[in-house]
């Protein structure tokens, strides 16, 4: 079933299983869907508050090393996570590199989060995604000094999922994640357990992340200058969850692949290196409502898809390997992001249903500015390098355009026309659906399901639809290239 949608200009349809935009020649008639959107708004979900805290969890940021090459240690920040109180598998570490822990929750769990600051900068750490509390979100203004305590207490209401951590303090933020502070944070919950996905060892974290590495193993930051704080950083090496091995041997049968972007700047076309289809059962906030298989798709920093692949077919040795391609036909080289190899051991082969989870429609007619667009222009400037609508980052202020109501839906349009490059737009709070993009149906961005960040790309307008329904209080809406979001692309949006 499709929703027609009017609109200036020209008239698009928004199609309930596919969130493309196709230009209609039809007229259709607004009349027809104001059912529709009641019938919407009555399937808010609600979690049950919890009265206790369910798990109590220590995090804390030090300086350390890593054995990354055998030749030389590489000196790093990270997080490390204790379980003080609660299931101990609530906490896992990632691996032996500089990726932090992975904490594994269930929707409605009520986490009690102590931070301690152990680096030699202030920091603060946002659960990216996540839709809490203004006070527990991260914001710039709440950064610990060395040696401070931020203590966290907010329930999970996210659905299923998988989301991150890393720190947010203004200015500092691309260094910091440079030097390893990224952890992640999985959601589980029953609509996602029902279907039996591909879990356990089928179930592989790929938080892909480039770094550039010096001669002797370290880690470099704005060694480019100016070229770097207006590009963004891109590294020379790959790492995997904070390794180098970017090999796993998998069991030949259905895999299920969380992929993260955890780079700083740096935008991956991924692609299969067969050819065969990329089958997306996921992306920000968990499962859309059925797979979509597309031949590529762009993966820009802080947005996650989740990928499902049918390895049965493959001989023990065999490998299949998740690649980035070159956007157009001689730009670059494609190169392996992870290489797949089968094992001798059979694994089960997942039958995918033809409807993965119900994903709720925000509909246009809800947006209180449904006639008075806000539009939010990615530009730069002179004196202050990336902004949004020309003016620096303000800790504290929120101007009118970024006053909202609590309770109130709105439609935001980012125009990134004006200079030519890609900006990932994360927005705090709750998440929303992107309703529009001015280049049409498909430019290779992925903007099915719940996001909570949207790749603009050079000389695009995106509308987004957003519910303010859940926190009052101040948040930051950003771009995620962090060298541009350090600079100034940042502004603060208050729900009152
Ligand atoms: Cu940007």
């Amino acid at each position: 079933m499709s929703v027609m949608l009017l609109k200036k200009g020209g008239y698009m349809v928004r199609s309930n299983s596919r969130r493309g935009f196709i230009k209609q020649a039809a007229l259709i008639s607004l009349t027809a869907w104001p059912v529709a959107a009641r019938a919407a708004s009555a399937l808010i979900e609600k979690i049950a508050p919890r009265p206790t805290v369910d798990l109590a969890i220590k995090l804390r940021a030090f300086a350390r090393t890593v054995s990354l090459y055998p030749d030389k240690p590489t000196d790093v920040w990270s997080y490390e996570a204790n379980v003080v109180n609660g299931r101990g598998g609530s906490v896992r570490t990632s691996g032996n590199g500089f990726l932090g822990p992975v904490f594994e929750v269930h929707q409605g769990e009520r986490l009690a989060v102590e931070y301690i600051n152990d680096i030699p900068e202030e920091s603060i750490v946002h659960w990216h995604g996540l839709d809490v509390p203004a006070d527990q979100d991260g914001h710039p203004h709440h950064t610990v000094p060395t040696g401070g305590v931020f203590k966290y207490d907010f329930q999970v209401t996210n659905r299923a999922g998988l989301y991150f951590f890393h720190p947010h303090p203004h200015g500092k933020l691309g260094n910091q994640v440079t030097k390893g502070l990224v952890g992640v944070f999985i959601v589980r919950d029953s609509e996602e357990a029902a279907l039996g996905l591909p879990n356990d060892q089928d179930e592989h974290l790929i938080c892909v992340q480039d770094r550039r590495v010096s001669a002797d193993r370290q880690f470099e930051y704005l060694t480019g200058g100016m070229h770097d704080r207006m590009m963004g950083m891109h590294g020379n090496e790959l790492f995997i969850n904070g390794e180098l091995n970017r090999t796993k041997i998998v069991r030949r049968g259905s895999q299920r692949l969380r992929i993260l972007n955890g780079s700083n700047a740096r935008l991956y076309n991924l692609a299969w290196s067969d050819g065969r289809d990329l089958e997306i059962i996921g992306t920000d906030g968990g499962l859309l409502e059925k797979p979509h298989n597309v031949k590529s798709m762009l993966l820009a920093p802080a947005e996650r898809l989740d990928v499902l692949v049918d390895l049965s077919e493959l001989k023990e040795g065999e490998s299949l390997s998740l690649q980035s391609i070159p956007l157009a036909a001689g730009a670059g080289s494609p190169f392996d992001i992870m290489t797949l190899t089968a094992s001798a051991e059979e694994g089960s082969r997942f039958v995918v249903p033809p409807v993965l989870s119900k994903i709720e429609l925000i509909q246009e007619s809800e947006a209180v500015n449904l006639n008075n667009l806000k539009t939010f222009k990615l530009v730069p400037t002179r004196d202050h390098g990336w902004t949004i609508d020309g003016v620096p980052y303000d800790m504290h202020g929120a101007s009118a355009k970024e006053t909202v109501k609590f309770g109130d839906t709105e439609i935001w349009e980012f125009d990134n026309t004006v200079a030519g490059m890609p900006h990932p737009i994360h927005i705090h709070g709750t998440p929303f659906q992107v309703l529009s993009r001015q280049s049409g149906n498909f430019t290779g961005a992925m903007d099915l399901g719940w996001k909570d960040t949207v790749l603009l790309l050079p000389g695009d307008k995106v509308r987004l639809l957003k519910r303010f329904n859940t926190h009052k209080g101040l948040f930051v809406y950003h771009c995620h290239n962090l060298e541009h979001e350090d600079v100034s692309m940042m502004r603060n949006f208050v729900v009152q």
